[in-house]
């Protein structure tokens, strides 16, 4: 896919969006929630201070670094810097819920994340997620933004 023709999805998403977010939400959910992969961080509280960049190269999209290995009971604040041209988006779960979680994203390109373990970020712009990993394994963080993932957007989260 060329960039006009990503600038042009992109635009297309930006506008609907507007609308997706006057609706109510159809998945409500508690900032507290405790999932396989973790929870919502406290800012408040001591947090390690991790910087990922996102950027397009040579058809790719990538996050740098894309692997992070965390102590279990770590609070990470994720430092998300937008070096590209286009929109991207973190999204830390589970690399089977982010699949999932893809492939509604391409049923409806225009779905718009108001979750705790994920943020969107604009071009040249940094944004900052809090999460606290309280559960060993392996995760992912992604962007699911259709055919972001598909280029190589895609980092692993190692706790131990
Ligand atoms: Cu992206």
């Amino acid at each position: 896919m060329t960039y006009r023709a990503l600038f042009a999805a992109l635009g297309a998403t930006l506008f609907s969006a507007g609308v997706a977010l006057a609706g109510p939400s159809d998945k409500p959910h508690s900032h507290d929630e405790e999932t396989a992969y973790g929870k919502p961080g406290d800012p408040k509280k001591p947090a390690r201070l991790v910087p990922i960049t996102m950027r397009e190269v040579d058809g790719k999209m990538l996050f740098f670094p894309d692997k992070l290995q965390v102590r279990r009971g770590e609070q990470i604040r994720f430092r998300v810097i937008n070096n590209g041209e286009l929109d991207h988006e973190i999204v830390i779960a589970t690399a089977e819920e982010n699949r999932k979680h893809a492939l509604e994203m391409e049923k409806n390109p225009d779905m718009e994340h108001d979750d705790p373990n994920a943020i969107r970020v604009a071009p040249k712009k940094t944004g900052e997620l809090v999460w606290h990993f309280t559960k060993a394994g392996e995760f992912e963080y992604a962007c699911l933004i259709p055919g972001h993932f598909q280029a190589g957007m895609y980092g692993k989260i190692i706790v131990k």
